[in-house]
């Protein structure tokens, strides 16, 4: 950082780390609200448990996954779509908590998308070793609208490439309470997590959690 930004950018600015024009990494930026979303989470785990689902390609993810909000992201071996109920029980996914859209829309707001409005939050436990291969999310109605991720408990290096899959990619280490928020021009981007490995977190144990709001519907 050059000397007169060191004097002049707010003191957070360290703290925004750019990604692409319109994609960035807020450090830190979910930390106050970590403890809450934990409890959140095991609250919303409890009614709809997270569950390795399988893809079209007939392999098995490793990440678990439920939801929360008006539709959920679903995936079997005719492929990935949004539905209004939770296949595994008939029910209605469990609502979004209203903590969570807050939290989304500011981190939304803080990464220059105003008015933002997600209705679907995937929640995404990684055991130890779990990962998620590079992929573009591409089953949303606008794919415009940023995503906003939020990474809990321990930490994984996220793979963020370009619009092709061959494109390089740039590898970022995220942490307890980072959130990456990313849309518009770079909302295509392929992306995915790197095995989950090292310690387990003081917090979660052996386990990493995400949570990636959308406005999918
Ligand atoms: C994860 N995240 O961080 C997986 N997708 O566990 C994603 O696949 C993702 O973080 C779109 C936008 C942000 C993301
Ligand atoms: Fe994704």
């Amino acid at each position: 950082m050059s000397f007169t930004a060191d004097l002049f950018e707010p003191a957070d600015a360290a703290e925004r780390i750019p990604l692409a024009a319109q994609a960035v990494l807020l450090r830190g930026f979910a930390l106050p609200q970590a403890e809450q979303l934990l409890r959140d989470i095991a609250r919303l785990h409890a009614q709809t448990p997270p569950r390795c689902m399988q893809v079209p390609g007939g392999k098995t993810m490793s990440v678990g996954i439920s939801n929360a909000g008006a539709a959920g992201w679903t995936s079997d071996t005719r492929g990935y779509r949004y539905t209004a109920t939770d296949p595994a029980s008939g029910n209605p996914w469990p609502a979004l908590p209203e903590s969570w859209k807050v939290l989304a829309q500011s981190a939304a707001q803080a990464a220059g998308f105003a008015g933002y409005e997600p209705d679907v939050c995937l929640i995404n436990e990684y055991p130890m070793g779990a990962r998620m291969g590079l992929h573009q999310d591409r089953d949303e109605r606008d794919l415009q609208a940023p995503i906003v991720s939020v990474s809990l408990g321990m930490s994984a290096t996220f793979q963020f490439g370009g619009l092709r899959r061959s494109d390089p990619v740039q590898r970022v280490l995220l942490h307890h309470g980072d959130v990456v928020v990313w849309g518009g021009a770079d909302r295509l981007r392929y992306h995915g997590v790197l095995a989950v490995r090292g310690e387990p977190h003081p917090q979660t144990g052996a386990r990493r959690l995400n949570l990636t709001f959308r406005k999918a519907l």
